[in-house]
């Protein structure tokens, strides 16, 4: 009998017909070493793989399962819909009420397009900014991700204060000129830009909450800071919130920092698990969209009636069972667990939460921006990774990435992971 899992003949199947194995380069387990294992199902908080391993699942397949895996609500939403029909390219019900629902709970946003995942939606709202203002340059920060945009997957060039330079091979060198990469939190390095290219500007693009180096929470009146300095330059200020968006309160951090930005990506949790994402904002800038406006967009498969139907499932899911107070309980609770173990373990590691997002640096340093969070020791994070995958806890499998507690994870799935993490540490 082959010792061999199941897990990875699939890998070395994957490997002949899908580049790198995978279908989404973190997938491939590069930044923890070892090979990705395949699922067969998962349900709750759980997850099992085709080796018949189950886990507690802490990444939710990257934010979108906020109830849990498979929720009743959204599988018999989705088998309802089916039935009608699988996909119309016509406009339909699901769509309108989708559209109404988002336009109600994120305070910001009057008029909404659907489309069919968070980087669509990052770059229709650098589009749209661009028609809207006449201008086109574009500020971003440094460790926050946008998706896979040409124009958003810029590193902070030499003099960072002028030019990006590509952050990918096949993105020509005048695409990432025209973005400059700040450093986040960082309020000297924003007026100096703003000071010397604020005429040009067309829009700050930003992570509401950075979560794709891991967890980087603003500084107080950072926010702030970005929404005040755009309005003296008629720039306009996109909140990325594909993550937080539906996920930190029902109507996501402009919610929580009662901040109104221009435009907000949107994706994830309104999916319900199914490929989603939005974009929405302020009636005269969206109605810049054709059919009406000049500026173009489009999709064949936007507003699909099976991700509208398991999206508005999941969402009334959530303000039907107070979801977003019930998840600061259950990040609370994890929090009190996780700092009491880097007590008793005299780990000075550094610990972020907001609601039921959350990420342990493996660094003493306090992290407030990208610099700091590559303190972080990864060796000792690739270790504590798999020891945490070995005794039934999935982490994400990169430092800069963050956690996600569902609906469907309990006090007692809180504890054993405690236990584990404890474990994991006092084992490296
Ligand atoms: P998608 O195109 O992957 O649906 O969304 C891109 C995106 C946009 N904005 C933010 C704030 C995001 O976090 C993302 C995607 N997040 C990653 C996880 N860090 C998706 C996982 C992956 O790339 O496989």
């Amino acid at each position: 009998m082959s010792s061999e899992t199941l897990s990875s003949k699939l890998f070395t199947k994957a490997k002949q017909y899908i580049p790198g194995g995978v279908n989404s380069p973190v997938r491939a387990f590069r930044n923890v070493g070892g090979e990705p294992f395949f699922v067969r199902r998962a349900k709750g908080c759980r997850i099992w793989d085709v080796d018949g391993r189950d886990m507690i699942d802490y990444v939710g397949t990257w934010g979108p399962a906020i109830l849990g895996h498979a929720p009743q609500c959204v599988i018999d939403a989705v088998h309802n819909a089916a039935k009608d029909g699988v996909s119309f390219g016509i406009p339909n019900i699901y769509e309108v009420e989708m559209a109404q629902l988002i336009c109600e709970w994120v305070p910001s946003v009057e008029k909404v397009r659907m489309v069919n995942s968070g980087t669509e939606a990052t770059m229709s709202c650098v589009r749209l900014a661009r028609g809207f203002t006449g201008r086109d340059r574009i500020v971003k920060f440094d460790g926050c991700y946008h998706g896979h945009v040409d124009a958003l997957l810029v590193a902070a060039g030499s003099g960072a204060l002028t030019h990006g330079k590509p952050d990918s091979a096949g993105i020509p060198k005048s695409y990432a000129e025209l973005t400059t990469v700040l450093p986040y939190n960082d309020v000297a390095a924003l007026e100096e830009c703003f000071a010397k290219q604020g005429h040009e500007i067309a829009a700050i693009i930003v992570e509401s909450y950075p979560a794709n180096a891991g967890l980087i929470l603003p500084q107080p009146g950072y926010l702030q800071k970005l929404r005040e300095i755009t309005l003296k330059h008629g720039a306009l200020l996109i909140f990325d919130e594909v993550m937080t968006g539906f996920r930190v309160a029902k109507g996501g951090v402009q919610e929580v920092e009662k901040i109104m930005p221009d435009l907000t990506a949107m994706g994830k949790v309104i999916g319900g698990g199914l490929p989603v994402g939005a974009f929405g904002g302020r009636a005269e800038i969206m109605d810049m969209l054709a059919p009406d406006g000049p500026v173009y967009q489009a999709g064949t498969l936007s507003g699909n009636p099976l991700a509208m139907a398991a999206g508005l499932a999941q969402l009334r899911e959530m303000e039907k069972q107070h979801g977003w107070s019930h998840l600061e309980k259950l990040g609370k609770m994890m929090e009190d667990a996780v700092l009491e173990v880097l007590k008793k373990t005299g780990r000075n590691y550094q610990w972020y939460r907001t609601g039921s997002m959350f990420c342990l640096f493996f660094t003493e340093t306090p992290v407030h921006n990208l610099t700091d969070a590559k303190t972080s020791d990864l060796a000792a994070f690739r270790k504590f990774f798999h020891y945490c995958l070995e005794h039934g806890v999935y982490f994400a499998p990169s430092q800069f990435e963050t956690g996600f507690i569902s609906m469907a994870h309990g006090p007692h799935d809180l504890a054993k992971t405690a236990e584990v993490v404890q474990e994991a540490l006092l084992a490296l």
